[in-house]
Order: C-alpha cells, then structure tokens, then sequence
C-alpha cells in the first residue's frame, strides 16, 4: 500500500488535530446519524489512554467514538477523495455524515475508504468508531470475558496475554486524500543486484486503478535521471550503483507517472535502497558480508502519547541508538508508523519487521519454570487467530516489502511452539509469507525460552535463530554464574543441531529500576543489568554462528497493572523518558567497538 504521498496529482490534507470523543458506557448506544453528545476532548494521532485524567476511561475495555468536523475544498470533488488511516487500534468503523464509508480490524496497518457517495464540497463531519477488545481470535491475543454489571448490561474484560499495556485509539495520521480517478496504485521494486560488476537489474512493477501509459524514472540521490522506462511492469539497468549500506543509507527513487499523451495524470515517487541480503554457513550477510547485528527490542511507547506516533521521540530514539553503537532494532511486537519506517530507511537503521502476532501462547505469566513442564497443552487446535494473522502478514508486508532497512519478516514473538500443532498452524503462514515478498527476505519467528533446542517443533521453518532468553533473570535469577553455563549449553546446542543457521538474541535483559544501587549485584540495580549484560556478552563472543545481540528493551515501557510491574517494565536500557541508566555507558563501550561488518571471523 502507497504512503500518502503530496504529488503534482495528488493532495493530502491533514485531519490530525482535537477531535470530540467519547466512550461507550456499558449498555449504551449511539447512531452517528446524529452528532456526538459530549465535551470530551482528544488529540490524534495518539492513544486516548494517557490523554485523560479519568482512571475508569483510561482502563475501559470496549467501544469508544471520535469525532471532528472537516472541509472538502470544491476544487477537489471531481478527483477521488478518500479517508486513509495510519491505523485504528484495534477496530474502527467509520462514518462520513452519519453514512457508513467502511471497517478496518488490525491496529498496526494502514487502510484507506473511499468516501466521494458520503462527502459534498465543504462542511461534512467524520465519526470513527473504535473497539479495543482483544480475544482468542485477534491479533495480539487477549483473554476476553464478560460479566454483568447491576443493571443487566454486558461488561467487557480484556487480559492481556502479553506484557505491554493495551493502548488504544487514532494512533496514527489520519489524511483525506484527494488522487486522480486512474492512480497508480502499488509500486513493487526489487532489486537484483551483482556486487561484483556493482550493478543492478531493478524490477519495478507498477499496479494502476485501469489500463495506462506508464512511465517510470529513477533518480539517484541528487536527482540526477539514470534509467527510464516504459510500461507498468519493467526491468531498469544501473552501473556503478550506490549500496544502501547500515549506517550509511542511499536512496533512490522511482517516480512513476500514468500519461495521457503529453498530460501527467498521475504521478507518485517511490523511495528505495539497493542492498543483498543472503544467509550462508551460519552467517547474516548484508551486501555480500557478514553483518552483526546490535541494538534492541523496542516498543511504540512515550508519555502522554502512549503507543501513538510521536515523530520526535523516533528522532531521538535513532539518534540514541546510533549513539550507542547500535544498527538495527526489531519492531517488536507490531508493525511500527510508516513514517519510523522511511526514517530507519534514510538513517540506513537495519530492522526486523513483525506482525502483531503476539500473546500466542496458552497463559502469559512471569512463571517460565512452570511452564517447562505443560508440554500437552491443546492450545494450537483452540486458537482461532489463523485468518488474523494471514491478514496481518499480507498487510505488513503489502506495506513494507520496499524498504532496504527491512531484512527479516517476523512472523511471531514467543509462540508456544513447544507444544502440539504449533508446526501445523505455522507452515501456512511462512509459505504466504516467503510467496508475498519479491525480496526474499529470510522469515523467521521469535523463539521463547521453553522452546529448547529438544522441544522447539519449528525451527525448520525459519531461515535463522532468533532467540529470547532470560537466564540470570527469570530462571537462575541473580545467580550469572549458573546463568552463564545454562546459556552456554543452550547457545552450543543449537548451533550443532543448525550449523548453517545464524543464531542472535532479539531479547535478553534484567527489570532495572533508574537510580537503585547495590553491592551484592542484586537484581533491579543498576550494577546487575551491567554485569548480566557483561556475563552474555562473553558467552556470544565464544559462539562462531552468533550474529547479533538485540537486547530487551531499548526504553521502559508501559504495561498492564500487576504484580512484577512497578509502572511498567523497567528493562530498559534508557528510562521511559530517555535518560540512559548505567548499562548505557557499558553498552557504549562495547558496541562502538564492534564492527557491523566482518566481527566474527
Ligand atoms: C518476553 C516478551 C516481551 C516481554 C519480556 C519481559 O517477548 O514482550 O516484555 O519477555 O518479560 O517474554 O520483559
């Protein structure tokens, strides 16, 4: 799906700003025939959850309505004029004057509803509908119940079966977009590149709404015109092409126009970066050398805004990453805003892209041994999440497939794949994912801790090893010593049951609270997470297919109330606000002395 993108042809008018807003009580309805009856107010893009001083609204499970009033310029009425959301989280509805215009379920992608029966030249209002409920057949998955509340009415409950808080609401732009009625529609570039005569044959496949003329330019970084083409689906030769490198990004760009003789009748410029990505003995290559990876698990998540786009903080959060050394991060657990995504593509940010697909596991706690021994749960033949996650799959990739920062599809976090089925339910998804993206990029799944070498059921479908583990936190917590040899063992395991798959960690870290000391390296202080960190630095410099280290968390986050939560997780490496705790300076040191090419030899 395109970026909206302001062109010669097209307009793209901002409908970010206060809306009216207002949550559905228990048992109460409302028609958006008729105007929202309320004085609340609420900032988009954000989540509504931090934007209010009521507890009771901001832990609601269950519907909530937006609304704001917006004009269409007269001029723009003979084009096609559409509504096009960054993403609505998790469901939205959404109406122009009280006229339904179309539905969307799946908070972390964009959709776009075409809106020219429902809206007239001038004043028209837009209400949007929003659920936030979660179950057994979304994604992420929720633990849904319901009970009665003292009038009769139906109360809804959502658990959680993951640990970030359920943030909600018009995270992302929201633009009306005016475009021609004969549009390009996709754009898919893919690059084959020969690193050797550093050349380049460029696939560039351009869908539009009927039959065109197409016509395609790719300009280099100055501007400069060095291919042309005619036709929709074409194939452009460079010479001496500028790699898109990890820190080091060049982009180029595909402008593509429809003509009608000598008229633009449309026109869009796709930004892309030509880069190789190949996974050969146990090594992650980037350009034909062995990459590694440092950096971190990350979340969409900054005071006030909660899990909506906050442009300054992907700023900042870069500009810190790049700071400490770090390459790349994964974003975990849901696709990021479009806009982090063309910022990591132009910082030259390696990423790993994952869908929503999380919580898939029979009961998220915090209790991992004790979920080493239920090895028979039916999960698998229960969950009903098969078609979300399909679609989450195509609109992800559907999204991201030309970015050069993106190298791996994650395909999950922390499936309980030791357990029956999960080989079943997985196989479909990595063929759909492997037959969408022209690219090839290596697909993978996030692998939790109680999937051992002995009891993972699908490791075959991942083209790497992309590992969470906690030892020195939530098994041997506070003993590195025992944490070390139990990590160890598992690393040399794995390796020797895969040698030609690269290994990394996309999670690892200690709960550390900003400003807690101790002498006896214990837990929550500063010191323990240097020295937990220390402790698997050494044992990853010991394993030859050990490609990358991306720690959890890169800030403090927000998650839902409980028991081994104070605020939030706090294994940050920043705090929620950004300040840098002591393993900040530690990782400095280690990271900026890691090369990200060529470290293991
Ligand atoms: C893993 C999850 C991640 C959690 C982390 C933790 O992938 O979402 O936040 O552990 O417990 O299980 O900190």
């Amino acid at each position: 799906m395109l970026y909206p993108l302001m062109t010669e042809t097209r307009s793209v008018l901002s409908l970010n700003g206060i809306w009216s807003f207002k949550m559905q009580a228990d048992g109460e309805h409302h028609d958006p025939v008729a105007p929202l009856q309320t004085t609340d107010v609420m900032a988009v893009p954000a989540s509504f959850n931090d934007q209010t001083a009521n507890p009771e609204l901001r832990q609601h499970s269950g519907y909530f309505w937006y609304e704001r009033d917006f004009t269409v310029p007269a001029a723009l009425t003979d084009q096609r004029l559409s509504l096009r959301f960054g993403s609505a989280t998790h469901e939205a509805w959404v109406f122009v004057n009280g006229i339904a215009v179309g539905h969307h379920k799946g908070g972390f992608t964009p959709f776009e509803l075409p809106i020219n029966d429902a809206v007239q030249a001038g004043a028209n209002r837009l209400t949007v509908k929003i659920s936030n409920l979660l179950d057994h057949s979304t994604l992420p998955v929720g633990n849904y119940t319901e009970t009665k509340d003292a009038n009769g009415n139906t109360v809804s409950h959502v658990d959680e079966n993951f640990d970030f808080f359920n943030y909600a609401g018009l995270h992302r732009n929201v633009n009306l977009l005016a475009t021609p009625w004969n549009r390009v529609e996709d754009i898919t570039v893919t690059p084959h590149i020969d690193l050797d005569t550093t050349s380049a044959d460029i696939d560039i496949a351009v869908k539009t709404t009927a039959a065109a003329t197409v016509k395609v330019t790719l300009l280099d970084e100055e501007g400069t015109i060095v291919a042309t083409a005619n036709g929709a689906d074409n194939t452009l030769h460079l010479d001496n092409i500028h790699l898109w490198q990890p820190l080091n990004a060049y982009l180029y760009q595909a402008r593509v126009e429809i003509l009608d003789g000598d008229t633009v009748v449309d026109s869009y410029t796709e930004p892309f970066g030509l880069r190789t990505i190949e996974i050969k003995s146990g090594k992650f290559l980037i350009n034909g050398e062995p990459f590694y990876f440092k950096g971190f698990g990350k979340h969409e998540d900054s005071y006030v805004n909660g899990r909506g786009m906050n442009e300054a903080v992907n700023v900042l959060d870069l500009n810190l990453l790049k700071k400490i050394g770090a390459n790349s991060f994964r974003t975990s657990h849901y696709p990021y805003s479009e806009e982090m995504m063309r910022l990591c593509d132009r910082e030259g940010i390696v990423v790993i892209d994952e869908v929503p697909a999380v919580g898939l596991m029979p009961d998220f706690n915090f209790d991992i041994s004790s979920a080493f021994k239920n090895t028979e749960n039916p999960f698998w033949s229960t969950v009903k999440t098969q078609a979300a996650h399909e679609q989450a799959l195509k609109e992800m990739i559907g999204r991201d497939k030309n970015h050069a920062s993106v190298v791996i599809w994650s395909i999950a976090n922390e499936p309980a794949t030791f357990l029956p089925g999960a080989h079943d339910y997985f196989e479909p998804l990595f063929k759909l994912a492997r037959s969408l993206d022209t690219q090839n990029r290596p697909c993978t799944y996030i692998n939790i801790m109680m999937s051992t070498p002995d009891r993972d059921n699908c490791s075959d479908l991942a083209d790497l090893l992309t590992l969470n583990r906690y030892y020195g936190w939530y098994l041997q917590t506070g003993d590195l010593k025992a944490a070390a040899a139990a990590e160890e063992a598992e690393l040399r395991t794995w390796q020797e049951k895969w040698p030609d798959k690269p290994i990394m960690f996309t999670e690892f870290g200690a709960d550390t609270v900003a400003g807690v000391h101790s002498s006896y390296n214990e837990p929550f202080s500063e010191e323990y997470q240097v020295n937990y960190y220390d402790m698997n630095a050494k044992i990853f410099d010991k394993i030859d297919n050990f490609v990358g280290e991306q720690l959890w968390n890169f800030a403090d986050f927000q998650t839902k109330f409980g028991i081994n939560r104070v605020q939030g997780n706090k294994k940050g490496i920043f705090t929620r606000s950004r300040e840098p705790k002591a393993a900040a300076i530690w990782l400095s040191h280690r990271w900026n002395s890691i090369p990200n090419f060529n470290y293991k030899k």
